[in-house]
Formats: structure tokens, sequence, C-alpha cells
């Protein structure tokens, strides 16, 4: 430890001996050998924020005293859980693992029904589950459920905490990982300290950053992008109970909290600790970008995100080491990685991110039937540190926003702007020829911006193939849905699969009839589970039957395949051809190559893709077939096939 942070560590440690006298001295030496180890992880990173504050010794005794009782409150199960994680502190990287990702009210109504569904979870093999936002929220609109009003309460429409803690328990015991939603940026405008600040207590006005007029707000504005122009135009919102201007990046019922604020800090760390000793397991960290506000930038990614985030970890770290984080940081390939802990941060701040990148390629690249643009952009893409996992997706519950830079695009003789406006036409079905059915995403009036909603099923071509009724074009899209799994399980990560995609369901208009949906696209993709077509996976020759075994075959394959263990790894592959898309998965048991498709016609590769990479006996870990080659020693692939190839004699 420096010289600092042992000074304050010895302040701090007394106290935190009386707290847990009542535990037994195993117990208690584990807690002190966890504080000591992470202390220097945790002082670092709540100095830069805090450091300079008056309160900063006090603030860190009130912390510590939160993490020891935290500590005695943790079950004996849950400390169980801790060792086992503690010698298999990679468990998230295991190839093993698949997740699966739902809201509850629209998968089973509510969580007591989640449980009468966990057969459909164990057809999947799902060993991560994520709870869409679940704490109680804002009455609608609440941006579904990212407008949390009590991170204490669980909705009362989807239960109660025991609920939770009944579920969690009973998945755990499945050997199931429950994620949740923690909205670190924002609360409701609606929340407990909201209404204290805005009924003038001074404390809790704190909280949040509130101007008395429009001067710095404006200065703030010049720098800061718009994450809703269409709904939600500007980041700040004037309270008229406050007489204030309060910052409001989302809409404005969600309340940017001031994370500058040192009882921020304590409140989330307790309501984390609190969810973790609940039996959560992994913790989705929403829009932690935004943490931070610096005037003159565009306020994300700022270092003290990162201190904030590094300290929150060492307190999971100390109390409930079972826990992981996931950062959702929608952000550029150099911001982003930053998340995932590089150079002197280094296994200290996220264990998962999402990887935005790899889904919004796969889109682009289904568009052009030209993968030149995917393998430059992801070539050039950062390295993740080896105990870190990439979180992958092929849709999730947001819009698609084409995040492909001007160089990149043009790296691939690209124009940027184009090629972005391409892909919007291309997935609302304007672009001529163009199968796939989404609707627009707020469009930006300023930079002409357009995201995009739509089921997986519906952007890959199924909705139109089955309204004109058409064999092969129907046989086409689920080629592609399947495409898409192939390669969120095979790049190196957790695979989360989202509700619905496994049985390609297509998009759901019906929120046009809800008054507080219907000018949020993004329910489009967010459909409710229909058992019935659910249970139509089990009847052979159905569109159901089909896509659930191709994702279940998939998904058996990525099992029995070490070399996808998300601590290889993933090394994009110059395949020859800009029909195919190709990267090497190096692992002690030998190389494991994976080639895909994305085309709608048969196309060849070389050997030599293989044999670089010491492969000479060509097995496909998919099929689990031996690969032929053909004359001129081609590897022939049909229509969106993917395969991943390993020597096996
Ligand atoms: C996240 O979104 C959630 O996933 C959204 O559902 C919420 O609306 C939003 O936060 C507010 O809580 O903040 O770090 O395309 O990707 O808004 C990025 C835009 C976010 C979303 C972005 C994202």
């Amino acid at each position: 430890m420096s010289p600092e942070a042992k000074a304050s560590f010895e302040n701090i440690v007394a106290p935190v001996r009386e707290t847990l006298a009542e535990l037994p001295k195993r117990d208690r030496a584990i807690f002190e050998l966890r504080l000591a180890h992470s202390w220097q992880d945790l002082f670092d990173g709540l100095t830069p924020p805090y450091a300079g504050r008056e309160d900063f010794e006090p603030f860190l005794e009130k912390l510590v005293s939160l993490l020891a009782c935290s500590y005695v409150a943790r079950s004996e199960e849950l400390k169980m859980l801790d060792l086992r994680r503690s010698l298999d502190t990679g468990w998230f990287q295991s190839e093993r693992l698949v997740g699966y990702v739902f809201y509850v009210d629209r998968f089973a109504k509510d969580l007591k029904g989640v449980r009468d569904h966990l057969d459909y979870l164990r057809d999947i093999g799902a060993g991560y589950i994520h709870l869409m936002p679940l704490l109680q929220t804002r009455p609608e609109p609440n941006d579904g459920g990212y407008a949390v009003m009590d991170y204490r309460m669980v909705e009362p429409e989807l239960g109660t905490m025991d609920d939770l803690e009944a579920l969690c328990s009973e998945l755990r015991g499945e050997g199931v990982s429950v994620c949740l939603d923690l909205v670190l940026n924002h609360c409701a405008r609606e929340h407990d300290w909201a209404k204290k600040a805005r009924s003038g207590d001074l404390e809790y006005l704190k909280m949040f950053h509130t101007f008395p007029d429009r001067t710095i707000p404006d200065e703030y504005e010049k720098h800061l992008p718009e994450v809703f122009p269409e709904t939600a135009p500007g980041n700040f919102t004037f309270d008229e109970k406050l007489g204030r201007w309060v910052w409001t990046t989302f809409h404005d019922y969600q309340w940017d909290l001031a994370w500058s604020e040192p009882r921020v800090f304590l409140e989330m760390t307790d309501t984390l600790l609190s969810l973790a000793n609940r039996g959560v397991e992994v913790f989705r960290l929403d829009a932690v970008a935004f943490l931070w506000k610096r005037l003159g930038t565009d306020c994300q990614n700022q270092p003290e995100a990162h201190d904030l985030l590094q300290a929150l970890r060492a307190c999971s770290r100390i109390v409930a080491p079972a826990v992981a984080h996931k950062a959702e940081a929608i952000v550029a390939p150099h911001d982003l990685i930053q998340y995932l802990g590089t150079n002197s941060r280094y296994g200290k701040e996220s264990d998962l991110a999402y990887h935005n990148s790899l889904m919004v390629q796969f889109w682009s690249t289904l568009a052009t039937r030209d993968t030149t643009l995917m393998t430059r952009t992801l070539t050039k893409f950062p390295e993740k540190p080896a105990n870190t996992a990439w979180g992958l997706y092929v849709r999730g519950h947001d819009d698609i926003g084409w995040a492909i830079t001007g160089e990149d695009a043009a790296d691939a003789g690209l124009n940027g702007f184009a090629h972005r406006e391409f892909l919007s036409d291309y997935y609302t079905g304007d672009f001529p020829d163009s199968q796939a059915r989404g609707e627009v995403y707020q469009l930006n009036p300023a930079t002409a911006d357009r995201r995009i909603s739509g089921t997986t099923a519906s952007l890959a071509g199924l909705e139109y193939a089955l309204e004109v009724e058409d064999e092969t074009l129907i046989d086409l899209a689920i080629k592609r849905i399947l495409l898409g799994h192939a390669l969120i399980l095979g790049y190196g990560g957790i695979p989360l699969i989202f509700m619905g995609d496994e049985l390609a369901l297509r998009n759901d208009p019906s929120y046009l009839d809800e008054p507080d949906k219907k000018t949020d696209s993004r329910w489009l993709h967010r459909p409710k589970m229909d058992w019935r077509t659910a249970d139509r996976r089990k009847q052979p020759g159905t569109l159901e039957a089909q896509v659930f075994r191709g994702v279940s075959e998939l998904i058996a394959a990525r099992k029995r395949t070490p070399h996808l263990h998300a601590a290889t790894p993933t090394r994009i592959l110059d395949a020859y051809s800009n029909r195919v898309f190709a990267f090497a998965r190096p692992h002690p048991l030998g190389t494991l190559v994976a080639v895909h498709n994305f085309t709608e016609d048969e196309q060849r590769f070389q050997t030599d893709l293989a044999r670089a990479e010491g492969i000479y006996n060509l097995y496909d870990a998919i099929s689990e077939r031996r690969i032929r080659v053909e004359t001129g020693d081609m590897i022939e692939l049909a229509p969106y096939q993917s395969v991943w190839i390993l020597d096996r004699p």
C-alpha cells in the first residue's frame, strides 16, 4: 500500500473489527484480508473524486462500516459462493456459459411466473439470466424501467424483494447466475432523493446537478450530444417546483445523479451490496459513461467515471467477490476498452462490457454482403484484457445506432455518412430490394442520424419472407438469424440471447396503441413471449422448431469447445475474400478458426487460412464433421454458413 492508503487503512480497521466482532474468527479474517487486499484500489478510486473534501475521512469511515455491515448480513450460502468464485475468478469467461435476457413481465408476467418457466430456461441451456430493469419505477413513461423510483423495492407488479431472492436462490441451485440492471447515472424525478430536493432540502439538492439559470447549462450544451433528440431534446430540464434547471441527459423525468457528492456513492454501494446479498451475481451498470461531468467536454468517459467504477468494484470484491460487474457503455472502441480495466486498472474496473461494435458490424455486413469494413474495423479494435469478457449480442432491448466512424468507413473505401444513411434506409426497408422490416428510432434533425428498431427476425428479412410466402427467402432469413448467433457464440464472451430471437419472434407493433409507449419504437422489438409459439419449438417442421434447434445446436457446439473460453484471444483474419469473415482463437489445445459466410451464395476460401494457424486435419466443431477440401485447396461454405475449424487427426 502507498503511505497515504496505509495511514487511512489503519484509521478504519479498528472500528471494522468491532462491527465484525460477532462473526466467527475465520470470517473476520477473510473480511480483513479482502479489505487489505483491495484497499489500495478503493482508496485510489475515491481519491480523485473526493479527497479534496473536508469530509473525506468521515466518508471513508461510513463506507467501510457499510461494507462491514453488508458482509455481516451476507448469507452462508452466498459466502460459500464467494469462496468458490475466489478459486474460479474467470467463471464468467467459460465457454459453457450462455446468457438469456428478458423483461420479467413480457416473459412470464412476474417473478413467480419466471419460476414456472424454468424448464424453458433449461431447454435453452442458459447459465446467466438477465432480468431487465425490475426495481420500482415511476409510473409510465419510465423508459422501460430505467427511471427508478425506489432502489430498495421491486416493482410491485413484478413481485417483492423476497420473490427476487427466492428466484435467485432457486436459479443458483441450478448453477444459473442472475444479472440485474443498476441504473447508476440517474434516478426518477419521483425518487425520494429528488422529492426531498424539490421540497427544499439542500443536502438532497446536492445529489443532483441543478442550476439557477441557463448560463452554465448553455456552456455545457456546446459540447453535449443528445441521446433522445426526438423525444427528449437537450440535456437540461426546468423544474417548476425547484425553480432550477436540472441535468437530465436522458428523459426529463430521469435526473442525473451528481456523483461528485459522496452520498451518491454511499447510496449506490449500499444498493448494490444489498442486492448482491439477495443473490444477484452480475450487475449491468447502466450508462456508466455519463457519470462524471466536466465543462468543455462531452461529459462522457471522464477519468473520474473510471475511478468511481474501480472503487465500486473494490467494494464488491471486499464484500461479495462472487459478483461480476458489467459496464454498459455504448462508446467508441478506444473509450470502451478502458471500462474493462486497461493499464494500471487491469483487473480492477469491470469484468464485462457490451461489444456494441460487433453487433453493428454484423448488421452492416448483412446489408452489404461485403466483409471489408467489418474485418478492418474489428482488426483495429483493441484486444481486451485476458481476464475479462465481452457481452456479445445480436440484438438487445435498445435501438441500433450506426456507430461506424468516418475514419473506419474511409478505410474500407466508404463514406461514413453515406454508409450510415444506406444502413438506415436498408433496415427500414426503404432501400430497393431490402427485405428488412425495421423502423426509425430518434431521427436527429441536426445530424440527420437515424437509429433503427426491429427484432432480429424482422431485420433479417423473415417478416417479409413470411408475408410473401417464399420458402427460399424464409430459409435464408433463418440462416441469417443463425449466422448472428454463431458469431456471438464464438467471438469471445458471454453470448446474450435476447428473448424471442431463439423463436424468431417478429416485430410487435402493439406499442403504438399504448399512449406511453407509442413515441418509443424500441418497443417494436420487445415482444411478449407467446407460450403457444414457444411450444411449437417441439413440433418438427415448424419455423420455431427450426430456429430453436439451430440456436440450440450452436450452443451445444460452443459448450463442447474449450477454445471458445473468453480468456482465449480473438484475432481477426484476412480471409482474402470480402464475402467471408474469419477470426482465430489461439488456444493451448490448438487454434480454432471461425469462418462465416455473409452472403446468400456459396462462397469458397483457401485452406491456407486454417493451415497458417497449424490446422491440417480440418474438422468443423459446429457440424462435428470433417471438412471436405475441394479442388484448388478450397473450402466451400453454404449460404450464411459458419464453421469453427479445429485440427482433429
Ligand atoms: C441505456 O442506454 C439503456 O440501455 C436504455 O434502455 C436507457 O434508455 C438509457 O440507458 C437510459 O437509462 O445510456 O450508455 O442508443 O444505447 O441510451 C449508453 C442509446 C446508454 C442507448 C443509450 C444507452
